[in-house]
């Protein structure tokens, strides 16, 4: 960055990185508290992943009564979800709404991409700059980029020699796409994947699936709300927000107090047959309480979903190709799915197991693999996001003493309850790292977040601080604790996105915080309390 010229540069109390969840939610915080905020964002609208992902099929897989915001008691009172599972579009025009029941766009430079963010130490200020070369500088700057935001596409040989139409699924076009007389190759069966190749399926010329790895996906059971549901849901969201708090994930699911070893086979069945029919998430994180840290716990979990997958598919030989083997069932991000495994009973639908027969190159006209050549008129990239870190990484971020983030958290990252990292004062992130944001009901974390980052600063304004920066010490102690509370569970035997582990190159390291989401809320609690222990204040 060159040497800032200080008359013209707009000046704030904050600065917001992201207009998506926990971004509106700081502008509305910083207004109310009479500060003055500036947003960024990326695209030209708010809404973050739900403004981008615009893939058929994308929906949340949290029930949406438990979804939404839960700080304004007449937008609660006002919106109406139309499914237990809305869709993206449904959710964007929610976010829509919200921005503008609260008149936020005023406060957000849309269509910008904020490329560098430097702390000055001699004025204890944030100094930005956008790609298109703008510059803004603040008091406090507000990471809000989102935990799933940078895509990752991996590079095959050639790929930029195919002819046809390629484009990752968070960069979906905006205009309609009509698929039906063509012939579509996706890449990657993750949640993502498995959403869209169900909705893909039913409208397409002809569609192959590159797999990798098969992932355990349960049946979502998504259905309209009818009016008395809606007037339930209205009368009850205080014990609906009160019982996500008080869960592991933020979710109206949360585990059992006894283990899957405890109970008889024939009781167990029972219980997971009960689960398996009920709506959303319940099965992975509203079961025994051990089948995420035991490996013979998760084994019955796993075998029971393993037997209901077969069940669905036509070809045996496609049927084992779509059952996992290689890992544990929950140990990566579970799809909720709504007819995934009869999409590939179709005539249309044929999957290539990239184990046996892996990518060669892309050509002129489709995808070469060591077996065979496939022609394509599209090719879609399900693959994935460089999760946790990748949008902050995106970003040239210096601290004090032009210590680059990057490069301080190149074999892993170390934080402050997620929040905040040593060296870069002011600076706080939301759905980062160690964060329990980021393996959550979104927007219940970020809530969290937003109104704990926020009350922070209110405390430093009535006692005057100018500068907040976590100890050495309270860092070594949380990045220690969220590594061993990982340690303590299945998750780090499986190769994924919570490890780092899908892009090449990145260190393998646990990125999230499975402490529990009610523990993680504790602990910030506690440390506001004893104003705010383990940070330093100047
Ligand atoms: P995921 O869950 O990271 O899935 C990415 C998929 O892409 C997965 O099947 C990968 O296979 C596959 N992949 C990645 N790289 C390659 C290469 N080089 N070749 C072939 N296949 C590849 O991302 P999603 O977008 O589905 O989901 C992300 C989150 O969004 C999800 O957890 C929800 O929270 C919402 P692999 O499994 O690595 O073998």
């Amino acid at each position: 960055m060159s040497a800032p010229n200080q008359t013209k540069i707009p000046s704030y109390d904050a600065i917001v990185i992201g207009a998506g969840i926990s971004g509106m939610y700081f502008l509305y915080r910083l207004r109310q508290m009479g500060m003055t905020a500036l947003g960024f964002e990326a695209g030209s609208d708010v809404g973050g992943t739900w403004y981008w992902n615009r893939y058929p099929g994308a929906r949340f897989d949290s029930e949406s009564y438990s979804y939404g915001y839960s700080f304004s008691e007449e937008v609660l009172e006002e919106w109406e979800w139309s499914e237990h599972f809305s869709a993206q579009p449904e959710t964007l025009r929610y976010l829509n709404y919200v921005a503008d029941k609260f008149d936020l766009r005023r406060d957000i430079r849309f269509d910008t991409r904020v490329s560098s963010a430097h702390y000055d130490p001699t004025r204890a200020i944030w100094d930005i700059e956008t790609e298109a070369g703008d510059r803004a500088s603040a008091r406090f700057l507000l990471m809000a980029v989102g935990v799933l935001s940078e895509p990752y596409i991996p590079e095959f040989p050639g790929a930029d020699t195919f002819r046809g139409e390629k484009w990752h699924t968070s960069t979906w076009p905006h205009h309609p796409v009509d698929l039906s007389e063509r012939r579509v190759g996706v890449i990657g069966t993750g949640a993502t994947a498995v959403q869209m190749i169900t909705e893909v399926a039913k409208n397409v010329g002809d569609l192959t699936v590159f797999q990798r790895t098969p992932n355990y996906c349960k049946p979502l059971r998504n259905g309209p709300i009818d009016s008395a549901t809606q007037a339930e849901i209205k009368a009850s969201y205080a014990e609906i927000f009160d019982k996500c708090r008080r869960s592991f994930g933020g979710f109206i699911h949360d585990f059992e107090h006894c283990s899957a070893l405890d109970v008889s086979e024939e009781e167990r069945l029972e219980f997971y047959e009960r689960l398996w029919n009920e709506r959303g998430f319940g099965f992975w994180l509203g079961s025994y309480i051990d089948i995420l840290s035991d490996l013979d716990a998760n084994e019955t979990v796993s075998k029971f979903v393993r037997e209901k997958i077969r069940e669905r598919i036509d070809d045996p030989e496609v049927a084992k190709l779509l059952t996992p083997t290689n890992h544990p069932f929950g140990t990566k991000r579970v799809p909720l799915e709504s007819g995934y495994y009869e999409a590939y009973n179709r005539k249309n639908v044929h999957l290539v197991d990239l184990h046996r027969t892996p990518i060669e190159c892309f050509t002129e006209i489709g995808i070469t693999t060591s077996a065979a050549e496939y022609e394509f008129d599209v090719i879609i990239y399900a693959t994935g996001f460089d999760a946790v870190t990748g949008a902050l990484n995106r970003i040239d971020i210096r601290g004090e003493q032009g210590l680059a983030l990057k490069d301080k958290w190149a074999d892993g990252p170390s934080t402050m309850l997620g929040i905040q990292t040593v060296g870069f004062p002011n600076m706080f992130i939301t759905a980062g790292p160690h964060n329990a944001s980021s393996f959550c009901n979104v927007p219940r974390c970020l809530e969290q977040n937003v109104e704990w980052i926020t009350d922070c600063i209110a405390y430093m304004r009535d006692n005057q601080y100018s500068r907040i920066e976590a100890t050495p010490e309270a860092e070594a102690e949380w990045t220690d604790h969220v590594l061993e509370s990982a340690d303590a569970t299945l998750f780090p035997k499986t190769d994924s996105w919570f490890m780092g582990a899908n892009i090449p190159g990145k260190k393998r390291v646990f990125l999230n915080y499975v402490g529990g989401a009610q523990n993680f809320r504790a602990r910030c609690d506690e440390v506001a309390a004893k104003n705010y222990e383990g940070f330093s204040l100047r």
